[in-house]
């Protein structure tokens, strides 16, 4: 079915804001159980959830059933985390029916926008790895690829983040408090997952015995493909006491006890790790990681042998994608359910997990490769310790054949770091069991290979390829920017949201002055839309004429909102300078929260809000700098941020930021990127083309030239005077003048401390650069005109792209087909 009928279905549909006005007040009473009389606007949000839901769980009863009946491969994602954000907006934009719920809700008296802002964000992930795989679930449903998302469904997701005295504070997110609307608790089914114990050894068989059990139990939410009836199943695990754990403890009279216990097991599902960039040492996350692809390897099996006998058809039938290496866990877990619990004879069992797995690396930073000592990984996980044990002694003894004579090969590709305490390389595991490995940008693929796992790509060329990034339009676009999206329906039609790179033919609207001056109105009402927000949580005003220079995301040494921060001083000063020069006003808006223990991240927040409060209590700027750090980033929060910058900090040190994706979703909102020639600011080059991006900086083999020189930031500080000035400024207390020595550790990375990540070599381009960027915005049409040819460029970057990338050369899936929609009733 094409979009032009589905469209005239929907309008059918939007005549009958009746019949919804009805199902709202029905669920409203029968299923929230209020009084319309007394109810809150939670309770509405619930009664319209309700009422929307009902119409996706048709397609997705139909999807199911057509999966079933041709049988298709279904692609199974695993990942840690999933950062959906928000359902409702997504789920009314997916059935196209924003029109008839604001209408029924307007006619029930209920205020619309009040009840969608109560809705609590879904934060189970920390950042981009999060919102990647949110996005891949949605561009999988839209283009049918049947599918599968397995993470934990954590009672606790990422912190809410409060600012007090410029410190960040971290406050736990409950965010199952008013309940889920959106998901089905599944208490038939529960899988059993097993920890600790210990091996027995029968003849040639191992039994694994004497475990401490937990149970795993299943929650679904629907995952709307849009423009499509094609549904998808996001499929999270929560932890429960098993009864003989209750019984144990109980029996021995000890209720207490008994309650201890039960809460002790179902930790495992309580809290999301807010770390993205070390692998926590902690056993509970080691924990977590099995829990979860244990409960979903004998789910999906359980599912493929309903319908299929013996695994010989296995990887027709089920890909396996392991989104980082926080699942690789699922390896082992497979050999063993395979080779102990169905008898499937080892060889076997590993040909059927190279066909089945595959793995993307989403980082070369190496404090982010996993590894578990092998001690701690033998106590939690016995079995699955021999087994990666028995994977590796094949696997050497392969490549000890291939002879090669490299003697030091087999100690640098072993599954075990034997350096220090011995660790197995979770990494490492990964590459050797699946047949594809693939990096997140064309840049990152390359250098993975290079490095990290260079030895492999040279055992294994085939299996390494390049899957750069996407994120979805209908979020970041239809979603965040209406005003935008409203623009591009009038000029192109409204395919582009499945058809992103339709986008291109802006190029033919450049002349026209009515399309860019719209466009320019847009941008401005999102500026003044983010305005209000700030004013109302900050208590700052922001004047929407200034240039909105934004940079959001994680708080990451090797992202360098200190460089941004270095720049902000140096135009401080400036100003103070010569106060009568023609400014061009600038907003600098910061958002991001850092890892708890993350000191260095910390202290860059603190600095940001002192510098922000010093600046803007500043007379002599006189409101031409403004510096906001906004609280709490977060995907809700993103999507008005977004759509309202001018400018996209994209600055990480070359050869750092994988691929990165909010530089994709802040160019389809037409903002001009800065940035270093790192991850797919690369490709968003290429596709922009040169003179409508402003990049700085060294390159990433000039970064490893510098430091196999001898990098010496402190020879930088001494022969520029006006960085000299910044860090002096910084150093000696200017922004913290209650507490002057605050920021000495922060000029001693910089200066005294080898300034890992090179701010000071790249700090005269950037400031350079940021004069530029000056300079264009001061001729607004030519800003306009460049800000169109960045959106007209983003077709590459949909994550519908990147999925049918993933669906052809990975998985080698095919889309199902639902059968069409009888005309609604209604
Ligand atoms: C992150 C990278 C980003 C990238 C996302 C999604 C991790 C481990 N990696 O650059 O830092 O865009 O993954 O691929 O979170």
């Amino acid at each position: 079915m094409d979009l032009t009928q589905f469209e005239h279905q929907y309008e059918q549909l939007a005549r009958d804001v009746g019949a919804f006005k009805r199902a709202i007040s029905t669920k409203l009473m029968y299923t929230v159980g209020k009084d319309p009389v007394s109810a809150r606007p939670e309770d509405w949000l619930h009664a319209v959830s309700h009422a929307v839901r009902d119409h996706l769980v048709e397609r997705w009863m139909k999807t199911t059933r057509a999966q079933y009946a041709q049988d298709v491969k279904r692609v199974y994602y695993l990942s840690m985390e999933f950062l959906i954000g928000r359902t409702f907006t997504n789920a009314v934009l997916a059935l196209e029916l924003m029109p008839v719920i604001r209408q029924a809700l307007a006619e029930l008296d209920v205020d619309v926008d009040k009840v969608l802002d109560l809705e609590p964000d879904a934060a189970l992930g920390n950042g981009g790895l999060g919102r990647l795989a949110a996005c891949f679930l949605d561009s999988m449903a839209t283009l049918g690829v049947p599918g599968f998302g397995y993470g934990i469904r954590y009672d606790y997701g990422m912190f809410r983040q409060q600012i007090v005295d410029g410190r960040q504070v971290e406050v736990p997110d409950y965010w199952l408090t008013g309940g889920n609307p959106w998901e089905f608790p599944r208490p038939e089914v529960q899988f059993r997952v097993r920890f600790g114990g210990h091996l027995e050894q029968h003849g040639d068989t191992v039994r694994w015995v004497g475990t401490d059990d937990v149970l795993a139990m299943a929650y679904d939410t629907i995952i709307p493909g849009y423009g499509t009836e094609a549904t998808n199943t996001l499929r999270l695990w929560s932890a429960k006491a098993t009864e003989e754990m209750n019984l144990r403890a109980f029996n021995q009279g000890n209720y207490f006890g008994a309650v201890e216990t039960k809460n002790h097991s179902e930790n495992v599902s309580r809290v999301l790790y807010p770390d993205d960039s070390t692998a926590s040492g902690r056993e509970l996350r080691l924990r977590q990681e099995y829990f979860f692809v244990s409960a979903s390897l004998q789910d999906l099996l359980r599912r493929y042998l309903r319908t299929h006998t013996g695994f010989e058809a296995l990887p027709d039938k089920v890909s396996v994608h392991l989104n980082d290496t926080h699942p690789v866990l699922a390896i082992p877990e497979l050999m063993r359910l395979l080779v102990d619990e169905h008898r499937v004879p080892w060889t076997h069992a590993w040909q059927l997990c190279q066909k089945v797995f595959s793995y993307t690396n989403h980082t070369l930073m190496h404090e982010a490769l996993e590894t578990w000592p092998v001690d701690m990984l033998g106590r939690v996980l016995p079995r699955h310790l021999r087994i990666i044990f028995d994977i590796n002694a094949h696997f050497l003894g392969g490549v000890s054949q291939r002879g090669g004579g490299d003697p030091d090969l087999l100690r640098r590709v072993s599954l075990i770091d034997e350096t220090g305490e011995r660790r197995v390389r979770m990494g490492y595991l990964a590459v050797v069991a699946s047949h594809s490995v693939n990096g997140v940008s064309a840049l990152h693929s390359d250098l993975m290979k290079a490095s990290i796992f260079r030895d492999f790509a040279q055992l294994w060329p085939e299996r390494f390829n390049n899957k750069t990034n996407g994120v979805t339009p209908r979020r970041w676009l239809a979603q965040a920017n209406p005003g935008l999206a409203a623009l591009l329906d009038q000029r192109l039609g409204r395919g582009w949201r499945r058809q992103l790179d339709q986008l291109d033919s802006l190029r033919h609207a450049l002349d026209l002055q009515g399309f860019l001056g719209a466009v320019r109105k847009v941008k401005r009402q999102n500026k003044e839309r983010l305005g209000r927000l700030v004013l109302k949580q900050l208590g700052v005003d922001l004047n929407p004429d200034a240039l909105f220079d934004v940079q959001v995301k994680r708080i990451h040494e090797y992202k360098r909102q200190l460089l941004n921060l270095l720049h902000v001083v140096t135009r401080y000063q400036r100003i103070l300078a010569n106060p009568d020069a023609q400014w061009v006003p600038r907003v600098v808006v910061f958002a991001g929260k850092a890892a708890s223990a993350y000191r260095m991240a910390k202290l860059v927040i603190q600095l940001t809000n002192d510098i922000a409060r010093v600046i803007n209590n500043d007379p002599r700027v006189g409101g031409r700098l403004k510096v906001v750090f906004i609280p709490n980033y977060s995907v809700s929060l993103a999507e008005v941020i977004i759509p309202a910058a001018d400018l996209s900090e994209q600055i990480s040190t070359a050869g750092t930021e994988a691929s990165g994706t909010g530089n994709m979703k802040f160019a389809l909102n037409g903002a001009l990127t800065i940035g270093t020639l790192d991850g797919a600011n690369v490709e968003i080059r290429e596709q922009v083309g040169d003179e409508n991006i402003f990049i700085f900086g060294h390159t990433t083999p000039e970064v490893a030239d510098i430091r196999a020189r001898g990098y010496q930031p402190r020879a930088i500080y001494e022969a520029d005077a006006e960085l000299r000035a910044v860090l002096d400024a910084i150093r000696d207390g200017v922004f913290s003048p209650d507490d002057p020595g605050r920021y000495q550790p922060i000029f001693d990375a910089l200066v005294n401390w080898g300034d890992h990540y090179l701010l000071l070599a790249d700090y005269a381009s950037y400031v350079a650069t940021q004069d530029r960027v000056d300079t264009l915005y001061r001729n607004a049409d030519e800003w306009t005109r460049r800000a169109v040819l960045n959106i007209a460029g983003m077709g590459l970057f949909s994550s519908d792209r990147t999925i049918a990338e993933y669906a052809h050369e990975i998985w080698h899936t095919r889309p199902v087909i639902v059968p069409a929609a009888a005309p609604h009733a209604g």
